[in-house]
């Protein structure tokens, strides 16, 4: 028998070091250079007056929802616009001139495109017809929209079961999409919904759950203009949440102060200019009043020893608690106390590494005040207590009475731009009763019980054979889950993948033995049918629906909408033997909306969104009903402190984003706040540890990991002196993900420990 055919693909791509050069790391964000920075990258991509007109209609009620984000927008949207720098990055790589046709896939084969780096793969442009790769070819080719259905339908006919079927959702989809594939997969009989937010905030959205009763935040944005104290946890809005920066300057005018928990000092939280506002480009805004430089996972014992300290006050007679609230509302407050007198206060100090006096000052602060919000990403949700993290913030705000009030509450900031919005729908591997009964009795047919796969299971179902056909709404599935190795072999061991995009990427590269490019609009284009431009819509990180639409010429006549692409594939699968017509549903939004209208609590109102600035989701918490959890009271939770055992050669690692990149796709090579110019291979170092070590600037060495016994290893790193915390180190996500294992993960949400890698370093050969 002869082998069977195994492309050869880079999973790395062009790792070559290139021209680097440091300079200060930078204490503000925006202003000038983040104007400038926007106009050259839109310019750049699109001409100079598509990209203004389309700037001015970036999350404004008549245009579309920036994808960069899932912030939400003020009311009144500024004058000068709604945008940021980062969400210009988004517009120009959705709407480059550059396209990705029949063509340049005859010209080069996968083997050749999965050689270049992910900035030239991305940078290669829209996706712009249908292809498919054959058994046995290095080639796409391309194939009709009808063929290509058919083949999906074939493919999943010829499954012994569907639950060998895995269907990825990323963040980037309609409502509308989302509502629709999530239909589908459970007509097709299985729950395995992997979805980015696994990886994301899966953490915040079980931990808030079990404390809250409801898996979201509970803020509103003018929530922010109220808040007495605002803490930022974990998270680096001057990159990633641009928009969220003014909301805290506007805090600040109104007297609050900000305290931010991080190991590092992020530019955008120290100071801010504002590049919508006239000031803003003159003056700046100092934005952190106490800055606590925590070390990599030691949050628990910070907010443990915040505590503690505040208990203390309280018995020395000051009034620091809300005993009304906590009485009325609460339950767990004794244990809670009891359990924080088991840990020592030096004990807790050491651990985070911060000066006891700052910690101090902040522990007055908080003491003072009660309308408190706490913001919170990455930095809590992805280590192995990621869940724990947020239920400690959960406990703060609880003690204070910072919930269901003007200026107080919790606010997990979400990543993609309708993160949130796809999993209300029913974006979930996890099965409802309600909707599972609400599906039956609105479609007519039963869904499947059998609780589906997430993120981590369903690369392992892949690796082990047991899962064969993979579908991707979106995404870059390869590159974003942990362990890329492990991840490529689970893909390829597929006899199907299949990547409804809009941009190519590592995954279209690393495939299962057949593959599928179904290329789709973007949220900037129109989305004409019938001589009618229809609209979709989406819900922002603080709950809130509303409309979107595309305003920008589609990049290929052959694109279809996601809505569409799905409903194709539901046609070819269940030709018309079922009772959904797919179809004419695929077609028809306003169809979609009614169903949804119809089958999900809080969607009644829908069809009110397509007109108007949208309308909130029903949130519990807002409204202090607790009456779901256990006792109709909001828990308070006993947390456990990190547990790392770290040999002396060992650093604990967090993977991040530059301020040049969308998770996978890389917008640049700089990380302007950073000072880091022209690489994304750098290691950021204390420079303590570099002389313990006996490393120079800009030496080269190799991440190495060994969980299990399994070495694993990410290549070629410049080591970067910076104002981190001793023993932690920082890298780029996706570069590093190499060394992140896939078989460890946050208990209870199974989000990958992507911010506390235990690591040693060698000099790379
Ligand atoms: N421009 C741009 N915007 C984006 C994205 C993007 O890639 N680019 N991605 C989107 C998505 S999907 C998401 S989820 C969000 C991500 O938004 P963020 O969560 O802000 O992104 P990260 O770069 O992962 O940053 C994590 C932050 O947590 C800190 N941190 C790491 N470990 C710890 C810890 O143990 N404790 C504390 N207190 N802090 C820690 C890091 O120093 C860093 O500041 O942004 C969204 N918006
Ligand atoms: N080590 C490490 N790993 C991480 C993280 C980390 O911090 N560290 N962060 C995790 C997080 S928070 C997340 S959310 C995941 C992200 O995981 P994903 O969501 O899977 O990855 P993205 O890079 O956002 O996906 C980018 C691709 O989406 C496609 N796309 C863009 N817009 C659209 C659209 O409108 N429709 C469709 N159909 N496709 C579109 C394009 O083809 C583009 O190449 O990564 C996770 N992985
Ligand atoms: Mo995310």
């Amino acid at each position: 028998m002869s082998s069977p055919f195994k492309r050869n693909i880079s999973l790395t791509g062009d790792t070559k070091l290139t021209g680097i050069a440091l300079t200060e790391s930078k204490e503000y964000a925006a202003g000038f250079p983040g104007i400038k920075v926007a106009i050259q990258h839109t310019f750049k991509e699109m001409g100079a007056l598509e990209a203004l007109g389309t700037l001015s209609k970036m999350n404004q009620k008549d245009g579309f929802d920036c994808a960069g984000c899932a912030w939400p927008d003020p009311e009144k949207p500024s004058k000068l616009g709604e945008y940021c720098e980062n969400g210009a990055k988004a517009l120009a790589e959705e709407a480059t001139y550059e396209k990705v046709d029949a063509d340049f896939f005859k010209e080069h084969s996968v083997e050749e495109i999965s050689t270049w780096s992910d900035f030239k793969i991305g940078k290669s442009g829209r996706l712009t017809q249908p292809m498919i790769l054959r058994e046995g070819s290095i080639h796409y080719e391309p194939i009709s929209w009808d063929a290509a259905f058919d083949t999906v339908a074939q493919y999943l006919k010829s499954l012994e079961s569907p639950d060998e079927a895995i269907f990825y959702t990323s963040g980037r989809s309609s409502n509308e999409a989302a509502f629709l594939y999530g239909l589908f997969v459970r007509a097709f009989g299985t729950n395995n919904m992997p979805d980015c937010s696994n990886m994301c905030h899966e953490s915040s959205g079980v931990a808030l759950s079990e404390t809250l009763g409801i898996g979201k935040g509970s803020v509103k944005l003018e929530d922010f203009d109220a808040a007495e104290v605002i803490i930022v946890m974990g998270q680096n809005p001057g990159t990633n949440h641009p928009r969220m920066l003014s909301a805290l300057e506007k805090c600040k005018k109104n007297g609050g102060k900000i305290i931010s928990i991080n190991p590092l000092a992020e530019a955008g939280l120290i100071r801010f200019k504002d590049p919508q506002s006239l000031t803003g480009i003159t003056k700046g805004t100092s934005l952190t009043d106490i800055h606590l430089q925590v070390k990599i996972n030691e949050d628990v014992a910070l907010l443990k020893l915040i505590m503690k300290k505040l208990a203390r006050l309280e018995k020395n007679g000051k009034k620091v608690f809300d005993h009304g609230f906590i009485e009325t509302y609460t339950q767990g407050f004794d244990s809670f106390l009891k359990d924080l007198d088991r840990h020592k206060e030096s004990e807790l100090l050491a651990r985070c590494g911060i000066p006891e006096e700052t910690i101090d000052e902040a522990v007055s602060l908080l003491s003072e005040k009660n309308k408190i919000v706490i913001c919170w990403a990455m930095g809590l949700t992805q280590h192995k207590n990621g869940v724990d993290n947020i239920k400690e913030c959960v406990n703060l705000l609880l003690s204070k009475g910072s919930l269901g009030k003007p200026g107080a509450g919790t606010c997990p900031v979400r990543g993609h731009s309708n993160v949130q919005g796809d999993r209300t729908v029913g974006i979930m591997h996890h099965v409802s009763k309600e909707l599972n009964e609400t599906i039956e009795r609105v479609f007519g047919f039963t869904p499947p019980e059998k609780e589906g796969l997430d993120t981590v299971k369903a690369l392992k179902a892949m690796h082990e054979g047991k899962a064969k056909v993979f579908v991707a709404l979106g995404g870059n599935f390869v590159s974003a889950v942990a362990d890329t190795s492990y991840a490529a072999e689970a893909l390829q061991n597929c006899e199907l993948t299949v990547q409804i995009s809009t941009k190519l990427n590592r995954s279209h590269l690393v495939t299962g033995k057949t593959a599928l490019i179904l290329p789709t609009l973007g949220r900037s284009e129109k989305d004409n049918h019938n001589g009618k431009d229809r609209f979709l819509t989406v819900e922002n990180s603080m709950g809130k629906v509303h409309r979107t639409k595309g305003i920008l010429q589609p990049k290929s006549e052959h694109l279809k909408s996601e809505p569409e692409i799905i409903g194709g594939i539901a046609q070819a699968y269940f030709k018309n033997q079922h009772p959904v017509a797919w179809e004419d549903l695929g077609k028809d939004y306003d169809g979609i909306r009614q169903k949804m209208s119809e089958t999900l609590p809080g969607f009644e109102s829908v069809q009110k969104a397509s007109k108007g600035t949208g309308y909130y989701l029903p949130n519990n918490v807002r409204q202090l009903d607790f009456s779901k959890l256990k006792n109709g009271r909001a828990q308070f939770s006993i947390c456990n402190l990190a547990n790392h055992t770290l040999q002396p050669n060992e650093f604990i690692l967090m993977t991040i984003r530059s301020h040049d990149q969308f998770n996978t796709t890389i917008y640049g090579l700089n990380d302007r706040y950073r000072g880091v110019t022209n690489e994304r291979r750098v290691l950021f170092m204390n420079q303590k540890d570099m002389e313990r070590f006996g490393y120079n600037t800009l030496d080269i060495v190799d991440l190495v990991s060994n969980y299990d016994a399994v070495e694993r290893r990410a290549q070629r790193f410049f080591i970067v002196p910076y104002n981190i915390p001793q023993g932690n180190l920082g890298a780029y996500f996706p570069e590093a993900n190499m060394v992140v294992p896939h078989n460890h993960y946050a208990d209870k949400s199974n989000t990958p420990i992507s911010k506390s890698i235990i690591v040693h370093l060698e000099r790379s050969k």
